[in-house]
This record gives C-alpha cells, structure tokens and sequence, in this order.
C-alpha cells in the first residue's frame, strides 16, 4: 500500500473498506472529525452515526512535526514505534493500555479503543479533578513495563532482541535531546521567543553554567543507559483517565533508556500542576493532593518493582545465589535509590523544558495574566533547579516534596 496523507473524507473512504470496521460497526453510517490536540500526529474519531457511543480512535503519522508545521520534517517512522510499544505494553497490562484493532506501517495509521468516558490528565488536573485510583494504577504500569523490559527480568539474548526492535526509533530520540536536554536553556529558534526576549529569568537559565552541566549529565543518561522500555513522553497528556480506570496513550517516544526517565516526566507533569495551582487558584488542598500523589507513586513503584524483582530469581544481571541475602538486599536498595534519584534530576529538565521551549504545557505557558504567568516560570525554574542540582544525593521521597515545598 502506498503511503498517503489523509484528511476527513479520505479517511473515511480508506476506513471503510477495512474488515475491522465493518465487523465494528456493521452496517452503520460513519461520521468522521479530527480531534489531535497533539504536537506530532493526526487523531481521528470514526463515530457510528445511529449509535454515537461506538468509536473508534484513528491515528496517523504525517511526514512532518505537526506543532511546528510541514516545514520541520520527521520521519512518519515513529508510527512504527508507537505501534511495537502499544503492543509490548498491553501484552503485561491489557487494563491499562487501549486495545488496538487496525495498525498500518504502510500508511503509519492505527486504530485504537476510543476511550470515550476518560479525559486527558491534564486537564482534569487544571479542573482539580482527583482521581482516587491514579497513584496505585501508574505505579503498577510503570512497576511493569520497566522491570519486564530490563535486564533485571530478561535473560541476555532477549534484551538485546528488545534493545534492536527500539534502537531505530532515532529521530524521536533526537527531539527528547533536543527540546529536553539543549534548545530550552539557550537561545534558538524553537523557543517560545516573544517570552524569551529581554526576559531577565530566560537570561539568567540561559547563563547558569553549573545548573546546564547537570543537564548535559542527564542528557547523557539518557543517550546511553540502556535499561529498560520506557514510554519516552509519559507526561499528563499522555494520560486518560477518570474516576475508575487509568489509560496510557501515546508511546511513539518508545525506546529503551533509563529507568527515571518516564518517573521523571510523570513528576514533572505533576509538578507543573502544583505550580498552577500554587500560583492561580491557591488551593491548599488540591496542592496537597498533587503533592501526596507524587510520594505515593514514587513510594508504590518501589514496592511494586522490588515485589517483582524478588520473584525473579534468574535472570541477565543476576543468577540465583550470587549474593548473600543481606548483599542482595542492600544491593537492591542502592539501585531503588538510584532510580529514584535519576528520576528527579530527570523531572527537572522536564521542567524546566516547558518554561521557554517548545511545546509548553497548558497549566503554565496558558496562564493568561502576565504577572501570574511569569511567577509560575519563576516557581518552576526554582524547582527545576533544586531537582537538577541535587538529585544525586537524595535519600528519599520527603526529601523529593521538602524541595518542591521549599521553593513556593
Ligand atoms: P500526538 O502523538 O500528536 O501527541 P496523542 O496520541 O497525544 O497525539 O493524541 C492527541 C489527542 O487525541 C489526545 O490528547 C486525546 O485527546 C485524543 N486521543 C488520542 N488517543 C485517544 C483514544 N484512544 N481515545 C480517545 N481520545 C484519544
Ligand atoms: C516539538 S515536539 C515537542 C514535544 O511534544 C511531545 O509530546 C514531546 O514531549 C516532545 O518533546
Ligand atoms: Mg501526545
């Protein structure tokens, strides 16, 4: 099949023809609308028409960065991606990860489980929505698919089986090192530049040495530690959800990097809600959510992945008796501590990415009033840096909130 670009109406005529769609909606009429609110891709709903509740989510990947425009191109690859990780991930977690139906690598289209009764996380979170389920549901996804990716789970040849089906995925792995690890704190065209300009907190990041070493630490980690299967994107737009069930969406970033790297970006996606709300609707309460929904993730991925970890008696890294029982245990906990220290360095380049990089998040770069605005730059950069600055020596999670406390 020949690649082509579809709009509504092409979109329709390709779908409807497939034998997945008409086992879906029998003999139904078809509406179809685009609904991508993404930065890089095409988002289709295909309703039925005498029964609006049946749908069905097409995406496709265009030949370019949607955000930017057709003249940044990008490779429409990543479809590929996205597709290999959807697969991978609802193969461990079925419950938390949507059902796919159709997939393309020709057209780099896939169609997925419209998730009709779920919002996007972030957006609730702007809503001081709260989800009583969320902590124990993203823990266990991320328990999961990083510890039955890695090499704690996997024997050797696997591993590298995994590492080979993901080490493509080149052009996404350029942006993260890119728009995360270098153009935010310096100046360049992607940047969101009316703010940049003769702004004093753009200057200031853009000259703080100590703080742009650290994140070349970090953008190393994550050119070169080869851990795991990770998300590569798993901020709260990557997230739909509601009050019972949790979906990760969204994983074309897919590759396999460290072990904080999805933590890190869950944390920091948390933290700019709590900088929206510490600076907006000062609403001590639904910070405090925010804030405990951080400790209970971090706190539960730990039991979660040592659980796991404990079963598994063989595997690359370890086979059975090799240490002690006390040397097991203390080994365990230093590497815990490791993935909980990366994960907030990570967390504060990912905060400091979306003050003046492109693509900023809606609970910061929307705030309409100015003043609040900026004062809620200056809240993340003054995080970002507590996180950037001392991750390698963390001890634990109250540290993790005292620092997010601290900076308000
Ligand atoms: P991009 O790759 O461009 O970032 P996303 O996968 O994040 O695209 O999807 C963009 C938007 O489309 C999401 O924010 C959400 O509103 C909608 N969407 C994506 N997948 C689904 C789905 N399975 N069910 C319902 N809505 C979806
Ligand atoms: C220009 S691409 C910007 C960002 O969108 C994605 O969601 C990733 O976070 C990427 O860095
Ligand atoms: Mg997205």
């Amino acid at each position: 099949m020949q690649y082509k670009e579809l709009d509504v109406d092409s979109m329709l005529e390709f779908i409807q023809d497939l034998e997945v769609i008409q086992e879906y909606f029998g003999s139904d009429e078809l509406s179809v609308a685009e609904i991508g609110d993404g930065n890089l891709n095409y988002v289709y709903i295909v309703k039925s028409k005498q029964d609006p509740k049946k749908a069905l989510i097409v995406k496709q990947a265009v030949e370019y960065l949607r955000c930017v425009g057709e003249e940044y191109a990008l490779s429409r690859e990543r479809m590929n991606f996205e597709i290999r990780a959807l697969k991978k991930f609802y193969h461990y977690l079925p419950s938390f990860v949507p059902k796919i139906y159709f997939e393309s690598e020709d057209m780099s289209l896939v169609i997925m489980q419209y998730l009709g009764d779920h919002e996007i996380m972030r957006k609730g979170l702007i809503e001081k929505t709260i989800y009583p389920n969320f902590s124990e549901h993203i823990s266990t996804y991320l328990a999961f698919t990083l510890f039955y990716t890695s090499s704690l789970y996997l024997q050797s040849d696997k591993k590298r089986e995994l590492i080979d089906e993901f080490n493509k995925n080149t052009q996404l792995c350029k942006l993260t090192e890119d728009f995360v690890f270098t153009t935010a704190y310096m100046e360049h065209d992607t940047n969101d530049n009316e703010n940049v300009e003769s702004n004093p907190d753009a200057k200031k990041l853009f000259e703080d040495m100590e703080f742009k070493s650290k994140i070349l630490n970090l953008k190393y980690k994550f050119m070169t530690q080869t851990d795991c299967l990770v998300h590569g994107d798993l901020h709260t737009g990557s997230i739909m959800l509601n009050q019972d069930e949790t979906f990760v969406i969204d994983p074309e970033f897919a590759f396999i990097g460290p072990f904080g790297f999805d933590i890190g970006a869950l944390v920091a996606n948390l933290v700019n809600s709590y900088i929206h709300h510490s600076v907006v609707t000062k609403d001590e309460e639904f910070k405090n959510y925010l804030l405990e929904t951080i400790k209970e993730v971090l706190e539960l991925f730990e039991v979660k992945f040592l659980e796991l970890w404990d079963k598994q008696k063989e595997s690359a890294l370890l086979v059975d008796d090799f240490l002690d029982e006390d040397s097991l245990i203390s080994f365990k906990s230093e590497f815990m501590k490791n993935i909980l220290r990366d994960s907030i360095g990570f967390a504060g380049a990912k905060i400091a990415r979306r003050v003046f990089g492109v693509a900023g998040v809606e609970e910061i770069r929307g705030i309409k009033d100015k003043v609040l605005k900026q004062k809620a730059e200056v809240l993340a950069l003054r995080i970002s840096r507590e996180f950037v600055m001392k991750y390698e020596n963390l001890k634990n999670t109250e540290e993790v909130l005292e620092m997010i406390k601290n900076a308000g």
